[in-house]
């Protein structure tokens, strides 16, 4: 195998290796590893005079970032219209937010288009492409177009919706035909691997062999399904070390009551408010819990300029200030809410404090906060994680108690379970999980999902489970 070229909408800066993701860990290290690059949108906005976009380039251990600026009617079009105010509610089933605009899917492929162009003459014939997530589903089929032969690869990060859901969108069978444009199209979970099939059957008439191989518009495409991961084995050392002086804070300020925490983007996908509805109702039919335990809502704003998310910010504070003036007291409220993000180091302490980790997102791809509350609890007195079934990693965690985030009464049962769980019960859940996610980990999912696209493993259809 040649170099290896990942493109994704933000890469992240060079030097920061401490402070990125699991996901940026492992596609770095393959990067290094093989040597390569790293093609995305630089955060920035500049006018370009010749009709050129500003490129940037940096080199650092092996890895060209090369990153792109986008105009402002771009940044409008492609990245605030089409990819969050279309693809991104209607793939969480969220038709009732959907905001579809012509301008702003032209605005989509003309930026897939730009970022074709710039990667196009920096490519050797034998690199490997892997491109991320659903800014850039378009990518291979503008390649493809400027005659790249190169192996492609697709991993969306998010859900594929229901077949029915993305007809939706005016533009679904061109989407369609830009995903045979890839080699090989990874699902984290079948749910939605078979969604995109049921489509592709239904719609475009389109079967896939049982290999999962189908034959569309004159290419071959192979799709799977590659659960993502964490960085375990650094989650778990993080988990170790001395509490941080946030979490000292925090330990201090819960005065030995019982905490039930949840860290999400704030984001209308997660769930927020019917999660603090559901503390509400909780106190509400069990009240000797006042005064035993907190509830801390961790979520910094995102996508500021999209106007659904200043909606969801202003839902939040008002329910968690509902709830806090219906049960709290003077010296005591149920819920924390704090609007901001917490150092990745810090975050791992935070959930070894917690009784409960509370993931109960409406739909998501993956949520990768479920595995890393799981992976920082100590064996010996562990915590436990209640978990939404309409996220992708319940697929995985079935030491979770799990939950439908619509049901009020169901969740309020729910955390009275998880705080009243015994020891051993605590014990016997959370010790298969962690077993099962060093196993599983963010590096084996990259080199499984790079191992197919270069054809040198066949894709398993159904992963295991923990
Ligand atoms: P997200 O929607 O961003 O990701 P998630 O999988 O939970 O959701 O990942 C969030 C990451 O950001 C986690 O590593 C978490 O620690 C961190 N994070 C979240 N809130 C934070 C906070 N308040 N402070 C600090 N860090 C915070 C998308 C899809 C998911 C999919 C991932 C990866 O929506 O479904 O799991 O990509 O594929």
């Amino acid at each position: 195998m040649g170099r290896l070229i990942a493109v994704s909408n933000r890469i992240p800066k060079p030097n920061e290796r401490y402070s990125a993701g699991g996901l940026s860990v492992a596609v770095r290290n393959a990067l290094e590893h093989q040597g390569g690059i790293w093609l995305g949108w630089s955060g920035e906005t500049s006018e370009s005079t010749d009709g050129e976009p500003k490129v940037s380039e940096v080199r650092w251990n092996n890895v060209d970032y090369v990153t792109i600026d986008l105009t402002q009617r771009d940044h409008d079009e492609y990245y605030n219209g089409f990819a969050n105010r279309a693809l991104w509610p209607l793939f969480h089933h969220r038709p009732g937010l959907t905001e579809f605009a012509r301008r702003d899917m032209a605005g989509y492929y003309r930026v897939n288009q730009t970022f074709a162009r710039t990667l196009a003459p920096m490519l050797r014939h034998d690199d490997v492409i892997w491109v991320h997530d659903y800014h850039l589903i378009p990518l291979a089929s503008e390649l493809r177009a400027l005659g790249v032969k190169n192996r492609i690869g697709f991993f969306l990060h998010i859900p594929w919706p229901a077949p029915e859901l993305l007809v939706i969108l005016p533009n679904h069978a061109r989407l369609a035909a830009n995903l045979a444009c890839y080699d090989l199209v990874g699902f984290q979970t079948k749910q939605f691997l078979d969604n995109f099939l049921h489509y592709m059957r239904e719609e475009m008439g389109i079967e896939s062999d049982p290999c999962g191989r189908i034959e569309a518009f004159g290419r071959s495409t192979q799709v799977g399904v590659f659960p993502i991961s964490i960085d375990t084995e650094e989650f778990i050392r993080f988990a170790k070390e001395p509490l941080s002086p946030t979490s000292r804070r925090l330990e201090k300020s819960l005065e030995g009551k019982m905490l039930a925490l949840s860290v999400d983007r704030l984001d209308y996908s997660k769930g927020i408010p019917q999660r603090i509805e559901a503390f509400g109702r909780f106190l509400e039919l069990y009240p000797d819990y006042r005064h035993q335990f907190y509830a801390l809502q961790i979520a910094p704003t995102t996508r500021e300029q999209i106007p659904e998310y200043a909606e969801i910010n202003r839902e939040v504070a008002e329910v968690a200030g509902r709830v806090n003036g219906k049960f709290g007291d003077i010296d005591w409220a149920p819920i924390r809410y704090v609007n901001r993000s917490i150092a990745r180091s810090a975050l791992a302490g935070l959930y070894r404090c917690a009784r409960i980790g509370v993931v109960t997102p409406l739909r998501d791809g993956m949520n990768l906060v479920a595995k890393e509350f799981v992976a920082a609890q100590n064996e010996e007195n562990p915590g436990v994680l209640v978990l939404s079934r309409f996220a992708g990693s319940a697929r995985e965690l079935r030491g979770a108690i799990m939950v439908n985030p619509y049901d009020t009464d169901g969740m309020a049962h729910a955390f009275k379970a998880a705080f009243d769980m015994p020891l051993e019960e605590r014990i016997s859940r959370i010790k298969p999980m962690i077993h099962y996610l060093k196993e599983h980990n963010v590096h084996r999912w990259c080199r499984e999902y790079l191992e197919a696209l270069t054809g040198q493993r066949a894709v398993a259809q159904m992963p295991s489970v923990a």
